[in-house]
């Protein structure tokens, strides 16, 4: 099964809506295998956004992630990649479709939320870079078979 990263940010967290975002995924039917709240080093920033290093936006967007306590979360289920994204919605909250956590909570990029890894490998590596395997747990959820074929 496909594992994503999810990431709480904090301007979601510092407005109250962990539980909202955490609920979206929740009822959508992936699977939480980790989750903690923690404050995000400048040096596991940079590791996470390595993609975005050069780009314009990249300072405003490690001082944003670094600005206050996150929520982050692995979630496991079949295409969970792709379906979480959905969930989130397009990276620019205005363009993002309603229905969405960021279509119908957020109106700016640099204030956008939540974090979805972006493919399978992202995915995998993400979760490696936020949790040890410590602090994954497989478990047999008793409504798996409601959910997943
Ligand atoms: P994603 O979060 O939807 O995958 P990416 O393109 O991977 O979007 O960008 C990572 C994060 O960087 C975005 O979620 C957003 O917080 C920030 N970001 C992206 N583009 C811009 C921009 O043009 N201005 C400010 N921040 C940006
Ligand atoms: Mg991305």
């Amino acid at each position: 099964m496909e594992r994503t990263l999810i990431i709480v940010k904090p301007d979601a967290v510092q407005r109250g809506l962990t539980g909202t975002i955490i609920s979206r995924f929740e009822a959508r039917g992936l699977r939480i295998v980790g989750m903690k709240f923690m404050q995000v080093s400048r040096a596991l920033a940079e590791k996470h956004y390595a993609e975005h290093v050069g780009k314009p936006f990249f300072e405003g967007l490690v001082k944003y992630i670094t600005s206050s306590p996150v929520v982050v979360i692995a979630l496991e289920g079949k295409n969970a990649v792709e379906a979480a994204r959905k969930t989130i919605g397009s990276t620019k909250p205005h363009e993002a479709a309603a229905g969405t956590i960021r279509g119908d909570f957020a109106l700016e990029v640099g204030r956008n939320l939540v974090h979805g890894s972006d493919g399978v490998e992202s995915g995998q590596r993400e979760v490696a870079n936020f949790f040890t395997d410590a602090e994954l747990i497989s478990w047999p959820r008793n409504t798996d078979p409601w959910i997943f074929e």
